[in-house]
C-alpha cells in the first residue's frame, strides 16, 4: 500500500479501522489462534552498534553486560522448554553488527541451527546484518524466518542510528529473501517519530515483494543509560491498536506479532491488539533483557477471550521444512 492509502486508513473513526482491520483479520484468519513464540539472546550485551533504544549496545552505560556466545547444548535446553510450554516458534537473538561466513562463531551459529531445527517449531534467528552466502547457510541450517527491522521511516531512521544506513537494513532484507527464508520485519512505537514516519515504515514493509511473514510491532521498553531511556513520551495506546490495524490491512498475510511493550499494557489493551489483528507475541519471562509478561497471565488471559494458542506443528507442515527433515 502506498502511504496516502495507509494515511486515509489510518485516519478513519477509531471504530471503522478496527471494523475494516477485524474483516481483513477473519478473510485471512479463520481459527481464532495467537502463535507462542519464544525469544533467546543467545549472545547478550557488548553490540558495536548504536541503535538509540538498545540495551546492548556497548556505547551506553546500561545494566546489561557483555557475554560470550551461550553453548549449544544449553540453548537447545531452552529450545525444549519452549516447545513443552506451547511455543511454536523459536527465536534467536544475538547484540552483533552482523554475522561473516568462514569465522569460527557463525560456524557455531550454524550448529546450533542445525539442532534446534530439529526440534518442529519455527526457527527464527536475528544476528544484525548478512550477506548472500551467510543467509544461504542460514537457511540450509535450518533457519525458516530471519528478524531485521526497519524499526521507523527512512526519514526517521538516521536520528535513531548513525553506525548503520536504512539501506544497509535493506540489503540484509534481500538477501533473506533471496535465500528462500522468511522476512520478520516490523518496527517500534515510541522512538520520537510523528505518526506520518509510522506509515512511512509500513509503506515499505507493505511493499516488500514477497510480502514479510511476520510484522513484529515493539512499542518502545525505555532503557536507562541510552540516549532514549527517559526522553520520550510513552505512545498513546489508541495510536498502537491504530498501528496493529493498519499493519493487519496492508500486510493481510503476515504474523502481525505484539511484541515488546507488553509489560506495560493492560489486558484491555492487549485484548484490542488483539481484535485489530495481532495474532501473535513472545511467550516466556523475558524478552531478550527485558521482562514480558508471565506465561500463566498470558495463557489466563487468551483462555479468557477464547483465543487457543497455535497448534504444535507436525513433521510435514512446519514452514520451511526442508524434504529430507519431514522425513525423519
Ligand atoms: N542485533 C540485531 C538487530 O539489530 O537486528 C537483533 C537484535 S535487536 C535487539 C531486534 C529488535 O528488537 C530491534 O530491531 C528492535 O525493533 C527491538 N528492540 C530492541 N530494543 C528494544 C527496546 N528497548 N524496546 C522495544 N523494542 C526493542
Ligand atoms: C522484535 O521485533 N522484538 C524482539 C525480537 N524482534 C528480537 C526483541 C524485543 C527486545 C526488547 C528489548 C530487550 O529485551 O532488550
Ligand atoms: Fe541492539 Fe541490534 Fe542495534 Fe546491536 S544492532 S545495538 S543488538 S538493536
Amino acid at each position: 500500500m502506498q502511504f496516502e492509502q495507509l494515511k486515509r486508513t489510518y485516519e478513519q473513526p477509531f471504530f471503522d479501522l478496527l471494523k475494516q482491520a477485524r474483516a481483513v483479520h477473519e478473510e485471512h484468519w479463520t481459527d481464532n489462534e495467537v502463535q507462542l513464540c519464544t525469544l533467546l539472546s543467545i549472545k547478550t550485551g557488548g553490540c558495536s552498534e548504536d541503535c538509540s533504544y538498545c540495551a546492548q549496545s556497548a556505547r551506553y552505560n546500561t545494566e546489561v553486560d557483555s557475554e560470550r556466545l551461550m553453548e549449544r547444548c544449553d540453548i537447545l535446553e531452552r529450545a525444549k522448554a519452549a516447545r513443552e510450554n506451547g511455543s511454536t516458534r523459536f527465536c534467536m537473538g544475538a547484540a552483533w553488527k552482523g554475522v561473516r561466513d568462514g569465522t569460527k562463531r557463525f560456524d557455531e551459529v550454524l550448529e546450533i541451527v542445525r539442532s534446534v531445527s530439529k526440534l518442529g517449531m519455527e526457527v527464527c534467528t536475528t544476528l544484525g546484518e548478512l550477506g548472500a552466502e551467510e543467509a544461504k547457510k542460514l537457511k540450509e541450517a535450518g533457519v525458516t524466518a530471519y528478524n531485521h527491522n526497519i524499526d521507523t521511516s527512512p526519514e526517521h531512521y538516521p536520528e535513531i542510528v548513525s553506525t548503520h544506513s536504512f539501506e544497509d537494513r535493506l540489503n540484509t532484507i534481500r538477501h533473506v529473501q533471496d535465500a528462500g527464508m522468511s522476512v520478520c520485519c516490523g518496527g517500534i512505537l515510541g522512538l520520537g517519530e510523528n505518526t506520518d514516519d509510522r506509515l512511512r515504515m509500513l509503506e515499505v514493509i507493505s511493499n516488500f515483494n514477497p510480502q514479510p511473514e511476520s510484522v513484529p510491532i515493539n512499542s518502545l521498553v525505555p532503557i536507562p543509560g541510552t540516549p532514549l531511556g527517559d526522553s520520550v513520551e510513552p505512545v498513546d495506546n489508541f495510536e498502537i491498536i491504530r498501528m496493529i490495524a493498519v499493519a493487519r490491512i496492508a500486510v493481510p498475510k503476515a504474523k502481525v506479532r505484539l511484541s515488546a511493550g507488553r509489560n506495560a499494557m493492560s489486558e484491555e489493551m492487549q485484548t484490542l491488539c488483539f481484535f485489530a489483528g495481532a495474532n501473535s507475541i513472545f511467550y516466556g519471562d523475558k524478552l531478550l533483557t527485558t521482562t514480558n509478561p508471565q506465561s500463566e497471565a498470558d495463557l489466563a488471559l487468551l483462555e479468557k477471550l477464547g483465543l487457543a494458542p497455535q497448534a504444535p506443528y507436525t513433521n510435514q507442515d512446519r514452514p520451511g521444512q526442508s524434504a529430507e527433515l519431514a522425513s525423519h
